[in-house]
């Protein structure tokens, strides 16, 4: 396999130039699983690690490799194991906040074309939570779509509603029903999937994203949860990897998540609420923040029922969490970097010393 055909593009090749030493290769994260790497090269895939100083210069878990990046690698004795040097920059990633009160960024993938955000037409199907995956992808620079599996287990006016609600949300992105079990949908999906792209697919545990990969390969290759097994909250796929299907298309399968915690760190947020964004533009005052501020055009359209009210709702909620969490977070950064002056600045001293 050669590196364009992993998806090594015009763009990663410039952002290789500076970095790129001649002992060293360049090769794509293909699966991670708790600090261990599999690394594909144009030779084939094979388990990598980090450098001592890579792990020890690495000073959040968004420093370290993710699926779907794009690294610099040497060999160690022969081809077969290799040292991970450098993380070639991000074209376009998914991260969440980490789960729990750490302030920072945890990252789920890397260099992906287009995001499935995946719902089961269950009690799983819910707007907000679309809402909230929609700003994560969005802020990634990466392309929505919108897949709703086990269409099987509904009536069709059932599913016809469940879309409706998604479009009066003012969510414009693509919509694909899906059955794993009857295959309807799966057509539609395969036109999406494009040789040498990177798609990932993301949702809750037990929607049926791992499915679907066996489904697309035509064997049940991966596992996934056996039929009727309920346990809730027990996540079937734990590693992330990414896989190639027969047309070249690569598609990254994510264990399920269960918090996804936002924090945009430039309130881009807007960006995801399309209508809201689209009315704001009319508002008295630049700075408007929509809430009481006097000739809100976004506050008008709510009253006039002509934006929804609980999506609105959501767009506050989701606005003001990350608030909190960037405030957090760039406080955090700050005294890091401090940190890190002054312990480069006591090595240095002592070098002198010496
Ligand atoms: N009725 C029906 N069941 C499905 C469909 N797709 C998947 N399932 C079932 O849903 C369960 C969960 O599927 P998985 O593919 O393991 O789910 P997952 O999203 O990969 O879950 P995690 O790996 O835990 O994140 C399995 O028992 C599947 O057989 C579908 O389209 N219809
Ligand atoms: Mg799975
Ligand atoms: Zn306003």
């Amino acid at each position: 396999m050669n590196l364009k055909e992993l998806g090594f593009d015009g763009w990663f090749e410039n952002h290789t130039r500076e970095l790129f030493r001649p002992e060293m290769k360049i090769a794509r994260v293909t699966a991670v699983d708790r600090g261990r790497y599999m690394v594909t090269n144009e030779k084939g895939e094979i388990p990598a690690q980090l450098t001592g100083k890579f792990s020890y210069a690495a000073e959040s878990s968004e420093e370290l490799p993710c699926v779907g990046d794009w690294i610099l690698t040497q060999d160690f004795d022969s081809e077969d194991f290799a040292f991970i040097h450098k993380i070639i920059p991000r074209k376009s990633f998914l991260r969440r906040k980490s789960p729990g009160k750490d302030i920072e960024f945890q990252m789920i993938a890397s260099n992906i074309d287009i995001a499935f955000i995946v719902q089961s037409c269950d009690d799983n199907f819910n707007v907000r939570r679309m809402e909230r995956y929609l700003v994560m992808v969005k802020e990634g620079n990466i392309e929505p779509m919108i897949i709703l599996t086990k269409t099987d287990m509904i009536k069709i006016d059932i599913l016809e509603q469940m879309i409706s609600q998604v479009w009066n949300a003012g969510i414009s992105s693509k919509i694909i029903p899906l059955s794993n079990i009857s295959g309807d949908g799966t057509d539609q999906i395969r036109r999406v999937l494009k040789a040498g792209k990177t798609h990932c697919l993301i949702g809750s545990s037990g929607v049926g994203k791992t499915t679907l990969i066996n489904t697309l390969l035509g064997r049940p290759e991966y596992k996934t949860k056996p039929v009727g097994e309920t346990g809730k909250g027990k996540h079937t796929t734990v590693r992330r990897q990414l896989i190639t299907l027969g047309n070249g298309a690569m598609l990254i399968d994510t264990p399920g998540m269960r918090e996804l915690g936002i924090m945009s760190v430039d309130g881009r947020i807007d960006d995801c609420f399309a209508e809201i964004k689209r009315r704001s533009a009319k508002c008295r005052f630049d700075d408007c923040g929509h809430t009481n501020e006097p000739g809100c055009a976004v506050l008008k359209a709510v009253e006039d029922g002509e934006l929804e009210k609980e999506s609105y709702h959501n767009y506050l909620k989701l606005k003001k969490e990350s608030e909190f969490y960037e405030m957090s977070y760039t406080e955090k950064r700050k005294k890091d970097k401090a940190f890190g002056r002054f312990i480069h600045s006591e090595m240095k001293k002592r070098g002198k010393n010496r």
